[in-house]
């Protein structure tokens, strides 16, 4: 590969929602830029971006691609993200380290779901921004009425810079507005044109008033002033084309070129870090691990220069770095190189404690920037190896996977004792699996997870039970009295004594709590630990010879049950706190859903932009496949939070169905 100075370096992610044709793009832009002799496609599986097992399979991209082109004398480092909302993780990736972005909106479906969620991550990250409108050569698409919605979405700062040349089949040209020698006979050409002037000339000064005089404004200058507004994002430019055809996408590279900012134009990642200096400051973004190629750190250059066999330093890990080998990749090809100039992105390979999100500097001239806001995982499942075998390297398989996706995340529940693995939807975590079978070799099965229901009571109650047994040689006795009252949520367990005149000897009390804590632990009605009550041991006998410790333990323990069956036993259950974003229109069909699971509708905020966010309040029982119903309730429209709140009562309706069930598990 030729040598780039950053000047000459374009960082520009795809984004779309699912399907509207970004790996297509990005294949057909390194195809027309010399990196690619023969096209691949998606139905073949052979795309240059979609090279995982698991994209191939499903026919979508599942993580960010780097595609670089070499065009002209520029180098265009595409970014192909996934459109599909479960790998989202992968698409901040990509923002952190963009310099700008190319929405790619499906002439077929026009503006969709995923389209509006990534112009408000494209605006989030103030990124500048052109649409590119694809799959022109479908039957049944009408460009101008896609230009109408996005303006209608987007706003009139959405311009068309190009038109198509034909319609359909006979889509054949991106006419350029603003470019000599193009067809300007074309049908609209003049008037869209006009249109593009107008917008062009309000976001500069001088040229508002060439234009209200009615003086001719060049091209070179309204190119001039529309490189600046696009840079400023004041004007995003719509472009045309199909990615299948290789229509429009040598204008798209051409347009990147001309008026997108270079990588030393473009904004640094935290604003409150300088690295306007020749001293290395460099972002890990995303990080891969291979059985066979090993860990690869992805890696976006902001100042000076990162060279392969170097020593650098890791801010975050107070670490010093050993980087081996660089690499510019190209899909999953690895390209060495000897170094990385500012602005540029490849990956380094084996760096021993290096993680997405550190930044990789000079110890001298330390920097670090702002980590990656990742999603929190809303769709949690228990995982468990599949055979025997599994259970050695079900852990660190499963925190490789974790290390390679922040969007993952590996806990355990105390109370349930198993390991949960949290994603963005539950085809995330499938994927996620497939990738640990195929890459480590270890087969990982998963479910909904179990609930952590408690046990209480609802009322005080008293019980005795003595335990007594003659087999020969000297028996076994203990006699103890307990009563149990109910404590307020989240007091847990006390136990106490008021034994008077010596009915329990001091040295078997501690027995008796400890039998208690046994049947707290093992519960009593259904297999869960019993929390919030207070349990006192008011009198009991023993006998001087037959009592011993196990005996006080035993009795405690049964005498701690028969108490809790006549104290009105209670189930508790985790309630969850939900926040729920969707199209105001879908607000009617989320609640009644919500209202389906036991909801309780906390308030409604409308967000001023189309979307309202419900709060809500609901027993995790019911939201353990919410990723999946509100997907199909709103047809991917909605995206929410949750996390626990806190315990309540079971309804007595669902009471006895439930423990009949916790029983039937049990045996
Ligand atoms: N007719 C037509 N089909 C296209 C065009 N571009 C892409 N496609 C098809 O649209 C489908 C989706 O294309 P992809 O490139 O995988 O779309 P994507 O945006 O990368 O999708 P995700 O990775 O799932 O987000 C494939 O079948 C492509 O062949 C186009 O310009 N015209
Ligand atoms: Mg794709």
């Amino acid at each position: 590969m030729a040598d780039f100075s950053s000047d000459s370096i374009r960082n520009v992610v795809f984004l779309s929602h699912s399907s509207a044709g970004k790996t297509i793009l990005s294949e057909s832009a390194l195809h027309l830029s010399g990196g690619l002799t023969r096209l691949g496609t998606i139905s073949d599986g052979n795309t240059t971006s979609d090279h995982e097992p698991e994209e191939i399979k499903r026919q979508s991209s599942m993580q960010a691609s780097l595609i670089p082109c070499e065009w002209k004398s520029n180098k265009i480092n595409i970014i192909d993200s996934p459109g599909y909302s479960d790998f989202r993780g992968e698409v901040m990736s990509a923002l952190s380290i963009a310099d700008s972005s190319v929405l790619v909106v499906s002439a077929s479906s026009g503006v969709e779901v995923g389209t509006i969620q990534m112009w408000k991550l494209a605006e989030e990250n103030q990124l500048p921004q052109f649409i590119f409108v694809n799959k022109l050569d479908r039957e049944n698409t009408d460009f101008n009425a896609v230009v109408d919605s996005i303006v209608e979405k987007f706003g009139r700062n959405c311009v068309p810079i190009q038109i198509p040349n034909g319609i359909e089949g006979d889509f054949t040209k991106a006419l350029n507005l603003l470019k000599e020698n193009q067809d300007s006979s074309a049908e609209d050409f003049a008037g869209a044109k006009e249109k593009l002037i107008e917008s062009i000339a309000e976001t500069d000064d001088d040229l508002t008033l060439k234009y209200l005089e009615g003086e001719e404004i060049s091209n070179n200058e309204l190119l001039q002033a529309l490189r600046a507004a696009v840079i400023s994002r004041s004007i995003v430019p719509i472009l045309v084309g199909s990615a299948l055809n290789e229509v429009g996408v040598s204008e798209l590279l051409d347009s990147i070129s001309e008026l997108m900012p270079s990588s030393s134009e473009a904004k640094i990642r935290s604003s409150d870090v300088e690295t306007k200096t020749d001293s290395l400051s460099s972002f890990v973004f995303k990080t891969t691990a291979d059985p066979f190629v090993g860990k690869l750190s992805y890696v976006r250059v902001y100042s000076g220069v990162l060279s392969s066999d170097s020593s650098v330093w890791n801010a975050k890990q107070s670490k010093n770095e050993r980087v081996g080998q660089i690499y510019v990749m190209v899909g999953k090809e690895q390209k060495p190189v000897s170094q990385l100039v500012t602005g540029d992105i490849g990956a380094v390979a084996k760096m021993a404690d290096t993680q997405t999100g550190d930044t990789l500097s000079v110890k001298e001239n330390s920097v670090q920037f702002e980590d990656i806001s990742f999603p929190d995982p809303i769709h949690k499942m228990a995982v468990f190896p599949k055979t025997k075998s599994d259970l050695d390297k079900i852990t660190s398989s499963l925190n490789k996977i974790v290390e390679e996706d922040p969007s993952l995340n590996l806990s355990r529940n105390n109370d349930t004792l198993e390991l949960l693995l949290g994603g963005l939807g539950d085809v995330h975590i499938d994927t996620s699996l497939e990738k640990i079978k195929r890459k480590f070799g270890v087969e990982i099965d998963s479910k909904f997870p179990k609930v952590a229901y408690k046990e209480t009571v609802g009322n005080s109650a008293k019980a005795e039970y003595r335990h007594k047994k003659q087999s020969g040689g000297h028996g076994q006795f203990a006699h103890v009295c307990l009563e149990i009252e109910p404590l307020t949520r989240g007091s847990g367990f006390e136990f106490t004594d008021r034994v008077v005149g010596g009915s329990v000897p001091k040295e078997y009390i501690p027995s008796v709590e400890k039998g208690c804590n046994k049947a707290i632990d093992n519960g009593v009605i259904s297999g869960f630990p019993v929390v919030d009550l207070k349990v006192t041991l008011y009198d009991g006998s023993f006998h001087p010879v037959d009592s011993s410790g196990i005996c006080f333990e035993i009795a405690g323990e049964h005498a701690f049950s028969d108490c809790v069956k006549q104290a009105n036993p209670v189930l508790l259950e985790p309630v969850m706190k939900i926040a729920v974003t969707v199209p105001d229109l879908d607000t009617g069909d989320v609640i009644s859903d919500l209202n389906g699971k036991r909801a309780k509708i906390l308030g409604m905020e409308p967000n001023g932009d189309g979307t309202t966010v419900i709060n809500a309040e609901a027993p995790q029982a019911e939201l353990l496949r919410y990723s999946m119903d509100l997907r199909s309730v709103t047809q991917g429209r909605g995206i929410f939070s949750m996390q626990f709140d806190h315990y309540e009562d079971v309804p007595a309706h669902l009471f006895q169905k439930l423990v009949d069930q916790m029983n039937e598990d049990s045996t």
